[in-house]
């Protein structure tokens, strides 16, 4: 019970220290060039940005992970504009922090969780992102090879379910019926796909 205590004040703590929304400023930029098509802030989303910081490679020093919106720069000036979920590695150098990864994920910011799935002493770095009303999207990075690989990317008009406590770790993933014309989001009668944690990726289990 008290380590629940103590996790939900880490949690607290951690979505709504005021050090946290004033120092994320410092690492996400006016604006990322991404696939031909320049992204700009915009305080509009300010509300979903998220940095963890912690060692993440095979260096002593923390790197810095943010999350965050930008919007399409051709877009500014409209009303209702869709945002552009971004993720960004940070490492500390002699020179201070440099940006070493940017990641594209869905439209909004959802959770940003750090689990050491391989258990091999360093966490992975799992993103959440969603869009629209439904769609969900899940982006694991590892560190390997001196590289953040990407280990799992997987995107759904339905929802995603994190089991990351379970051995093995597992993701489930709610599939859309578009061929079945009596279906529709609200009745929730999805098709799961369950994926299993092999020790390097996550691999669908076979129905029997
Ligand atoms: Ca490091
Ligand atoms: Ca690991």
């Amino acid at each position: 019970m008290r380590t629940l205590f103590i996790l939900i004040f880490v949690e607290i703590f951690f979505y709504c220290n005021p050090a946290n929304a004033i120092e994320i400023k410092n690492f996400i930029p006016s604006t990322i060039e991404h696939d031909g098509t320049t992204y700009i802030h915009s305080q509009r989303w300010e509300e979903y940005e998220t940095i963890i910081k912690g060692n993440f490679d095979n260096d002593p020093e923390e790197e810095a992970i943010t999350s965050f919106a930008m919007m399409q720069e051709t877009e500014k000036s409209q009303n209702h504009v869709i945002p552009a979920h971004f993720i960004q590695i940070h490492d500390l150098t002699n020179e201070g922090y440099k940006t070493v990864r940017t990641i594209a994920a869905n439209e909004y910011p959802d959770e940003l969780i750090l689990k050491d799935l391989n258990r091999d002493g360093t966490q992975e770095i799992i993103v959440l992102s969603i869009g629209g009303i439904h769609t969900t999207q899940a982006i694991i990075l590892q560190w390997q090879n001196n590289d953040y690989l990407e280990i799992f990317n997987d995107i759904t008009d339905c929802g995603i379910e994190l089991q990351l406590d379970t051995d093995p770790p597992t993701i489930k993933i709610a599939r859309a019926k578009p061929e079945d014309p009596t279906w529709y989001y609200a009745r929730g009668d999805y098709e799961w796909e369950t994926y299993l944690f092999n020790g390097q990726t996550f691999t669908l289990k076979e129905e029997k």
